[in-house]
């Protein structure tokens, strides 16, 4: 019992330490401040450009190894442009006009991908999910528990009650983006993980 205490007492922890953050980047001539980002999945990037005629280019046209596209036109200060970043790796980015002198990068890491959450080894299929997915390869899973799912901001937006290990779970209801899994089978076990939803 102490046992599923504190796993579910991680499981909080790591939820709320996820919350959505925004940062910001300002785009002058000639430049991107700062240069280079580091955020973590599902953060918002805010380019403000204070002074010049520039835009941002991180197309995968341009730079074919972005994991997406983001970007936007040429336009004379002042403007804004914002990009969530749902999916992890590193973002190249370019001014086109300027695309010698003015260049940024965006590395997006996945706060999921940690020990605690692998370790717990609940996984989904398919990944990435669309209408429904099933629980795979819950090994100590009876087969009757809850299952709540929770978007990274940590509200839960979804409880179900499990009755089966193939049990269809349907998800037409949510967005795209990453979700956090908590499976409890209402007596000693707890089980996490998360769920890509495009
Ligand atoms: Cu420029």
């Amino acid at each position: 019992m102490k046992n599923l205490y504190l796993i579910f007492a991680a499981l909080l922890i790591s939820v709320s330490s996820i919350c959505q953050t925004t940062h910001n980047v300002q785009v002058f001539s000639f430049g991107f401040e700062p240069q280079e980002l580091n955020i973590a999945l599902g953060d918002i990037v805010i380019w403000e450009n204070t002074g010049g005629g520039h835009n941002v280019n991180g197309t995968i046209d341009q730079f074919p190894n972005n994991p997406e596209s983001f970007g936007n036109s040429i336009a004379q200060a002042p403007w804004t442009y914002d990009h969530t970043f749902n999916t992890a790796g590193t973002y190249n980015y370019q001014c086109d006009p300027h695309s010698g002198i003015m260049q940024g990068t965006i590395i997006v890491s996945d706060p999921l991908s940690t020990d605690d959450f692998t370790s717990n080894g609940l996984k989904t299929y398919p990944s990435p999910a669309t209408n429904y997915f099933v629980l795979n390869s819950v090994a100590d899973f009876s087969g009757n528990g809850t299952l709540r799912i929770f978007d990274i901001t940590g509200k839960m937006v979804l409880q179900e009650s499990i009755q089966s290990k193939t049990q269809q779970i349907n998800i037409e209801e949510l967005k795209p983006g990453v979700y956090i899994l908590n499976l409890s089978d209402g007596l000693d076990k707890t089980f996490a993980g998360k769920l890509m939803v495009q």
